[in-house]
């Protein structure tokens, strides 16, 4: 089925230990596309929705103890424990496929094995990664077809290129004692068993295009990043891209599409993707970023006219909906969709609802898959080879308190030092409690393939690289006030805070220095036709000392969990805000 003799050797390896009926190398054709959504159907594996409201949408509910990202099953198999880090769970290789093999032996008998040739990123593109995933599981081959590039053109990549990372998946039982994801990132080699869960299942995204591609973009020198990608356009036509880093669940994509609001009449965001982004040097010594995906595998719940309007007419038609409640006419409801909650809803679990038994009638982390291609705001240089160049790089946190709204970085050093010390409340994108603050540098706490101060060294080189780095900002949308509400509307008022942050970049607009970094001056941040007064301005904008005395104290002990590999020039960086901030005491 290929030229490529490594492929072909690997799926009759891969095919002697799981045994499966048959074997079918995807060519990711309409045809194909239809005959497994067909075969679905058939099993129940999904359900056809409502195609009057719903063109071509499907709705598949998972097995109820897998609906998430399970971070405690997931394992690095580096050589080396050091190179896996304390932010990674750990095996050595030999351990790692010890493990796993087992569980792999006849897990596909019955089943058909489906190879999936992929590419992230765009065809054409020097930036592109190819892969190959195995999986017994027709609706991982459904949803990588949106999410990826799939078939014949990957095929032929892998075949002229070579290089190519593997992946491994099957279902197995779906049982969690039975279940882990493991990383050998000098094998260029995933396996995963006991989950169809996206990011658990879905191999090029997290697993590839994050967990294997950041330790690739180490040693090659470029970055593999858990950022959207956006462009905002003034209304002089001018487009300045920003990649943003937010933890899972934190309104990525929302910011990604996010509609200007009343009094921005004339400018545009622009969509290029919302939630990986691969950034290279260019030879202008600006950072260049290709959205590695091709769809969208969005939260649902939140997701409306009023805070995402952009994606609601995007998710429409042609979209594979999991884990979301129905309507009795068989439309995809959630919490947070607009409108009046109808009776007679059918939950995830396909129970009637009851929200006094039953709990949510969507599962909070239930999710739709869309082409980026049908997003209204969906970029034309979305799909560009050479990427989109970034002039502004924005961490962000979901903090109910410290973070400011906004702030930016003194340099490069203070930026990585920035998003080094990134903390934010969990949420249900993962298994485990939800509302904790826990760190997650640069949100990649998740999906960082290597040591974590490796990886922050990484960053920092590049300073010696160019001087042309974007600037580097933080972001905080949900702080909150003494009585729990937000202080900040959010969603499409966050423009405001972009504004500002290109405004900075472009040096026309002034900022007040404090020891965090530079903060908006009270004028300088577009709040006209919004009803927030100086007091909650204040409250949004207050670095408050005693509170960073206590920040810096745990920033310290984070870093010290990764032991002396931490690069100095965070441990200065510590230095210089602990001394500003106790001096304001
Ligand atoms: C995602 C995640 O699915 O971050 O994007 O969990
Ligand atoms: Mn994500």
């Amino acid at each position: 089925m290929t030229s490529n003799q490594d492929l072909s050797e690997w799926v009759t390896q891969v095919a002697a230990l799981t045994q499966p009926e048959s074997i079918h190398w995807c060519d990711g054709s309409e045809e194909e596309n239809s005959a497994l959504k067909e075969l679905m159907l058939s099993t129940g594996d999904l359900l056809r929705l409502n195609e009057e409201t719903h063109p071509n949408c499907f709705l598949h509910r998972s097995d109820p103890k897998d609906v998430a990202r399970v971070e405690h099953l997931t394992f690095v198999c580096a050589e080396l424990e050091d190179d896996a880090g304390p932010n990674n769970n750990w095996m050595s290789p030999d351990d790692g496929h010890a493990k796993i093999d087992p569980l792999f032996a006849g897990s596909m008998k019955g089943r058909v094995m489906y190879v999936i040739p992929y590419l992230m990123g765009p065809y054409g593109s020097p930036f592109s990664r190819a892969g190959v995933e195995i999986t017994d599981s027709p609706y991982v081959v459904v949803n990588m077809r949106i999410m990826a590039r799939i078939g014949e053109r990957a095929l032929h990549h892998i075949e002229d290129c070579k290089s190519f990372v593997k992946g491994l998946h099957s279902l197995g039982d779906l049982s969690p004692d039975r279940r882990c994801i493991m990383h050998f990132p000098e094998e260029l080699l995933i396996k995963s068993i006991g989950s169809g869960y996206g990011g658990n299942a879905l191999l090029g995204k997290k697993c590839h295009a994050l967990r294997i591609a950041s330790s690739q973009a180490r040693t090659e020198g470029w970055l593999a990043e858990h950022m959207l990608i956006l462009g905002l356009e003034s209304p002089a036509g001018e487009i300045t891209y920003v990649a943003a880093a937010f933890p899972s669940a934190c309104g990525k994509t929302n910011l990604a599409m996010l509609v200007p609001p009343e009094g921005y009449e004339g400018w545009k965001i622009w969509t290029v993707g919302d939630d990986i982004a691969w950034m290279h040097l260019g030879s202008d010594g600006r950072l260049w970023a290709i959205n590695p995906e091709a769809g969208f595998f969005g939260v649902a719940p939140g997701t409306s006219l009023k805070t995402n309007p952009n994606c609601m007419n995007t998710l429409g038609r042609n979209a594979i909906y999991t884990n979301v409640a129905v309507t009795e006419d068989m439309q995809p409801w959630w919490e947070g969709i607009d409108g009046e909650k109808p009776t007679n809803l059918i939950d995830w679990q396909a129970r009637k609802h009851d929200p006094e038994i039953t709990g949510k009638a969507a599962h909070p982390n239930s999710r739709f898959t869309v082409s980026a291609n049908q997003c209204p705001s969906f970029s034309p240089e979305g799909d560009a080879a050479s990427g989109v160049p970034i002039s502004a790089i924005i961490f962000g946190g979901r903090r109910a308190s410290v973070s400011p709204l906004v702030f930016e970085a003194m340099d490069w050093e203070h930026g990585v030092f920035a998003g080094a010390s990134m903390a934010s409340e969990t949420t249900a994108a993962a298994s485990g409690q939800i509302g904790q603050v826990r760190r997650d540098p640069m949100a990649m706490k998740p999906f960082c393939g290597y040591n974590f101060a490796d990886y922050w060294a990484h960053w920092l080189s590049f300073s010696k690289k160019s001087d042309k780095l974007p600037k580097v900002f933080h972001v905080n949308w949900f702080r909150k006030a003494e009585d729990g509400e937000f202080l900040w509307p959010g969603f499409g008022e966050n423009m405001r805070v972009l504004e500002w942050i290109v405004n900075r970049c472009e040096g026309s607009v002034e900022a007040d220095e404090t020891p965090i970094g530079y903060v908006p001056k009270p004028d300088s941040l577009n709040l006209a036709g919004l009803d927030i007064g100086p007091a909650t301005m204040r409250s949004l904008l207050g670095i408050t000392p005693s509170v960073w005395v206590n920040e810096i104290n745990e920033i310290e002990e984070y870093f010290n969990t990764f032991g002396k590999k931490v690069p100095d020039v965070l441990y200065a960086q510590i230095k210089r805000v602990r001394q500003a901030v106790s001096a304001e005491i």
